[in-house]
């Protein structure tokens, strides 16, 4: 983020380190389609980004995102995680951390990176030394007992996201006892209901981004 500075000042600007979100979750469950969702909204709001991408051996998230004409190419790094997904978001993040440091380099002024996890299980969490604020991505076709199930990922991330809430009727879930099942185990803690591919819920998504990351709601 760029500030402005005192005209007459010969100092170069100050500029702040990008805000990094963390976008984990099961293999599938709308991560990418999340993201590509958010891009259009948050560049409407004014929002500069980047992205981060991880996939276990190849870099097909950020292939397809950098085909999708919705952001610059150049602002989308892939990391091979090489390993579990978990391992390069959590126990040594260093290659993210790197994606990240050389897209702030690369783009002074980005405000905000997204970092995707490789799909994962629901014990999947963000370091802190990684992300300030992590969401975690679940869909209602992988069951509506998921929240009871209780995992690390769903308590501890700041943000819930139930995905693909359109395929409810179609695998026999009934959303709103998932939700409040979801809004249950978590304390009270958000919980946003989104369908990724029509847009339901991605305008709420990208305030609550803005709102506890970028502080600009
Ligand atoms: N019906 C429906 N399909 C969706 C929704 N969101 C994503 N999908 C579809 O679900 C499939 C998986 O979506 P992705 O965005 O690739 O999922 P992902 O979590 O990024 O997957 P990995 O990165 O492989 O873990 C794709 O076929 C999407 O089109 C949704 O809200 N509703
Ligand atoms: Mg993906």
């Amino acid at each position: 983020m760029l500030h402005a500075v005192d005209e007459k000042s010969t100092a170069p600007p100050v500029v702040s380190p990008a805000a990094r979100v963390g976008i984990g979750g099961p293999v599938g469950s709308g991560k990418t389609a999340l993201i590509e969702a958010l891009i259009p909204v948050l560049q409407h709001r004014g929002v500069d980004l980047a992205v981060v991408t991880n996939d276990l051996v190849t870099r097909e998230d950020a292939e397809r995102l950098r085909r999708s004409g919705l952001i610059d190419p150049a602002r989308v790094s892939a990391v091979e995680a090489g390993a579990c997904p978990h391992t390069v978001i959590r126990e040594d993040p260093t290659l993210n951390i790197a994606a990240g440091d050389d897209l702030e380099a690369r783009f002074p002024g980005v405000e905000l990176i997204l970092f995707e996890s490789g799909g994962d299980n629901l014990a999947s969490t963000f370091s802190l030394d990684l992300v300030d604020w992590w969401m975690f991505v679940i869909d209602v076709a992988g069951g509506d007992d998921i929240p009871r199930k209780r995992g690390p990922g769903l308590l501890r991330c700041d943000l819930l996201v139930v995905n693909k809430i359109d395929l409810a009727p179609y695998v026999g879930v009934e959303l709103a006892p998932m939700l409040a099942e979801a809004g249950r185990v978590r304390d009270g803690r958000p919980v946003i209901a989104t369908n990724a591919r029509s847009g339901v819920g991605i305008e709420a998504v990208a305030d609550a981004i803005l709102t506890a990351v970028l502080f600009k709601v």
